[in-house]
């Protein structure tokens, strides 16, 4: 039994205001379900994101101003598409560096790691399976800079307390040489974004209510997913995006593995995800906040998204 999990499923669910971490959506199928969700035309997050890295690979290489080898290593590398034409670039190029892509899913890896191998035969490849600082712990310890890439605005899923402090511990095991190219999604008309989430075919919903499943199945529950539906609401004032999971009648719910019973009154939530959009003077103070600075924003033609190049204040 996942213990972490455990704990945070009755914590979250005996709340006064009922709450899961979205971090928990992403077991094998959720990993899926999210792949669907980047090919939705409604996503805009990710097509933005690839013409940032397919058309400014260029200038974003300039502004590293790396006069040698480097290594690049991407946290949470996932499917690793976006990234692909970065990479293809600097290889194209003949410039040296190492690709060291990171992620908890071994399965995500060895699929990233076998594409890459077949889609580019000459790249330096190091992948990673495992937690995000004790390997770049090992990884500061090397004597040639490290372009740090966290993209696809994962940030956006962390609240502004939790944000700041994972920024602050990327920037302890940086050197000062070293830069970190982060995704941010900015706020932009309510309506791209609502519908972003709130998409037609209700894959989002999807996304959320596998979260039921995948507690059934890894703690003996009964969630009836049927008598759940999913609500999601783009506040353009403090530019968040939250969803929730609905309750749609009276129910109780028995999780059997962990001898508790949760009752539901109609209409009740558990909140399940936040998905923060940025102006870009609020990306400002969040890196200020973590020690440093931004070097350069680099927007798709739509200024829909952001890759920020960020480095460490002295
Ligand atoms: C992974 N993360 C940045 C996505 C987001 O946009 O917050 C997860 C997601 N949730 C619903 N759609 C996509």
């Amino acid at each position: 039994m996942n213990n972490t999990f455990a704990k945070d499923i009755i914590e979250g669910l005996t709340a006064k205001n009922k709450y899961l971490s979205s971090k928990y959506f992403y077991d094998d199928n959720g990993s899926r379900i999210f792949q669907e969700i980047m090919q939705m035309p409604e996503y805009y997050l990710t097509d933005s994101e690839f013409e940032i890295l397919s058309l400014q690979a260029q200038q974003i290489v300039e502004a590293l101003g790396f006069n040698q080898a480097f290594n690049i290593i991407e946290l949470g590398a996932g499917d690793g598409l976006k990234t692909f034409k970065l990479l293809e670039y600097l290889v194209n190029k003949d410039i040296p560096f190492n690709y060291v892509p990171i992620d908890i899913s071994q399965e995500a890896i060895t699929l990233l790691s076998e594409k890459l191998k077949e889609r580019l035969p000459k790249l330096s490849l190091q992948p990673k399976v495992g937690d995000y600082f004790e390997i770049l712990r090992e990884t500061s310890e090397h004597k040639i800079p490290s372009l740090l890439l966290f993209l696809g605005s994962n940030i956006g899923n962390y609240s502004e307390e939790k944000a700041s402090q994972l920024l602050q511990l990327f920037n302890d095991n940086m050197n000062s040489n070293d830069k970190l190219l982060i995704g941010l999604d900015l706020k932009k008309n309510p309506i791209t974004i609502h519908n972003a989430y709130y998409d037609s075919l209700g894959i989002t919903k999807r996304f959320n209510l596998n979260l039921l499943i995948r507690i059934n199945r890894e703690f003996d529950a009964d969630f009836k997913i049927d008598d759940f539906d999913f609500y999601c609401h783009y506040n353009p004032l403090n530019g968040e995006v939250k969803s929730y999971i609905v309750s749609l009648k009276a129910q109780t719910v028995h999780i059997n593995t962990l001898n508790t019973s949760i009752h539901f009154k109609q209409n009740e939530l558990i909140w399940t995800e936040l998905s923060k959009k940025y102006a870009l003077s609020e990306i400002e103070i969040l890196a200020h906040k973590a020690n440093f600075s931004v070097k350069h924003h680099f927007l798709d033609c739509k200024h829909y998204f952001t890759d920020s190049l960020w480095e460490k204040l002295a």
